[in-house]
């Protein structure tokens, strides 16, 4: 059961932390939400979207890719879904999962997001979905706070600020223990 369990967190900041060949080949990623439709009367109706708790972790040099965390809540009548990240710090970002798979955490792109129930909300966090950041210009460092433009099927851009926790850091706030 340890073993299972060390198993697992190594796996897990492999995948945060190093250009690993977990990161499955996802295509060319990008090119999807370019063509996204917008609709001209979107906002009225999800008004009630509201994105908080944005952070990441700050990455050692030789790391190339981070994983973005946040809790998006749904007030509006009707579900959305998280569908695109735009960044200029990474060469791309896409929107992931992390699964358990025969004892090994993997993670995969999710093509069609995330989505956000009406009324409900969705945490995307350390070991479940998250943003990856893939193809970091510069490592994430500690108190900075980095754009992404957050792309809902309804919504549409939504402008994020994250903040970048330490390098241990497990959740969004400024109380971490380090012993
Ligand atoms: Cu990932």
């Amino acid at each position: 059961m340890k073993n299972k369990i060390s198993k697992m967190l190594m796996a897990t900041s492999l995948c945060l932390f190093l250009s690993s060949p977990i990161v499955l080949a996802s295509g060319d990623g990008h090119s999807d939400h370019k063509a996204h439709e917008h609709d001209n009367a979107q906002d009225e109706k999800n008004a009630g979207l509201i994105v908080k708790q944005a952070w990441t972790r700050a990455t050692v040099k030789s790391a190339n890719v981070g994983g973005g965390y946040l809790v998006v809540e749904n007030n509006g009548q009707e579900a959305d879904r998280l569908i695109a990240a735009t960044v200029d710090f990474a060469e791309r970002a896409e929107i992931h999962e992390m699964k358990l798979v025969d004892d090994v955490m993997q993670m995969r792109p999710l093509p069609d997001g995330i989505e956000i129930p009406a009324g409900g909300f969705v945490a995307l966090k350390p070991g479940a979905e998250h943003v990856m950041f893939m193809g970091l210009k510069e490592p994430l460092k500690e108190g900075d706070v980095l754009d992404v433009i957050l792309t809902f099927e309804k919504a549409g851009d939504v402008p994020v600020k994250f903040k970048v926790n330490k390098l241990a850091a497990k959740g969004h706030g400024e109380h971490q223990h380090n012993h």
